[in-house]
């Protein structure tokens, strides 16, 4: 029997061989054993995180990205089905969460609304490339809580700061709260452009959503 070690590596390697039976039978393997937001922080996103690296190398080139994209998203819908689909209660809160204007990357963005749904929180998820209007009008119709923005690079990040702009604008900030999230957000810009929360990853923005609307 491998270990998890083992099983993670596995994970990782398949995801960065872009090979989509290969991860969907790594995960098979590994859900046996581990918990599903292990196998996807711990074990696709490293790999996913690999991809990046040699992207940025040189070493894959965009094509090759995309395809490990779409291996890790087959391998991260197996788990969601056997994650708590969580009979969304709107005690716990409502989220608007989605990937801001300009970026259309949305894996991350998606395991966290899945992570928030199965937690018991009401998500909606209104996508990838968001308009930042959208956000803001998404969250009066459905009187969200909490909105939940995604920014994967640099150039998109802003993008979060002009939701916050807008709330203010249209007297929402106090009702509803901010979390930040994406590869180049950090604590220091969530304090920087008043966002009430960062998460460096799905599980903690779980932690995070809970402390924030339930105090706890
Ligand atoms: C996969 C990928 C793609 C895929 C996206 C597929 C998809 N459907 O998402 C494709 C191939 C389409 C793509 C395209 C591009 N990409 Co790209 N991509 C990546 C890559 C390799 C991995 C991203 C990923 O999915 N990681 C795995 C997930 C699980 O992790 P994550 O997204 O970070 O999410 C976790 C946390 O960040 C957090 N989180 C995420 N969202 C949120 C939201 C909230 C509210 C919270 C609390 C937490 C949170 O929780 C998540 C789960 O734990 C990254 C490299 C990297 N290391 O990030 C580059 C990267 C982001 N891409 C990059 C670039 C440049 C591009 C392109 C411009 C390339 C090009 N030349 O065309 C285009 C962008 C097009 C656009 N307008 O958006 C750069 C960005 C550089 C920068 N300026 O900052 C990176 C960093 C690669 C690099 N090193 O150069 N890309």
């Amino acid at each position: 029997m491998a270990s998890k070690e083992e099983l993670l590596q596995e994970l990782s390697d398949a995801v960065i061989s872009c090979k989509k039976d290969r991860v969907i039978a790594a995960v098979e393997k590994a859900k046996e054993v581990m918990e599903p937001a292990e196998i996807i922080e711990k074990g696709l996103a490293a790999g996913m995180n690999q991809v990046g690296v040699l992207f940025e190398r040189g070493k894959l080139f965009l094509p090759h990205v995309m395809i490990a994209a779409d291996a890790m998203t087959a391998g991260v819908k197996i788990l969601e089905a056997d994650m708590p689909a969580g009979s969304p209660k709107k005690t716990m809160g409502v989220i608007v969460n989605g990937t801001v204007e300009g970026d259309v990357h949305d894996i991350g963005k998606s395991i966290v609304s899945t992570m928030l749904q199965s937690a018991g929180f009401e998500v909606h998820d209104i996508g990838r490339d968001v308009p930042i209007k959208n956000f803001v009008d998404k969250a009066k119709e459905v009187n969200a809580d909490m909105i939940g923005l995604s920014a994967l690079m640099t150039t998109t990040l802003p993008g979060q700061k002009g939701v916050i702009e807008l709330l203010k604008e249209e007297g929402m900030r106090e009702r509803v709260k901010v979390m930040v999230g994406g590869a180049p957000a950090t604590q220091a810009w969530a304090d920087k452009i008043g966002a009430d929360c960062y998460a460096e990853n799905a599980s903690e923005a779980v932690t995070k959503a809970k402390e924030l609307l339930l105090g706890k």
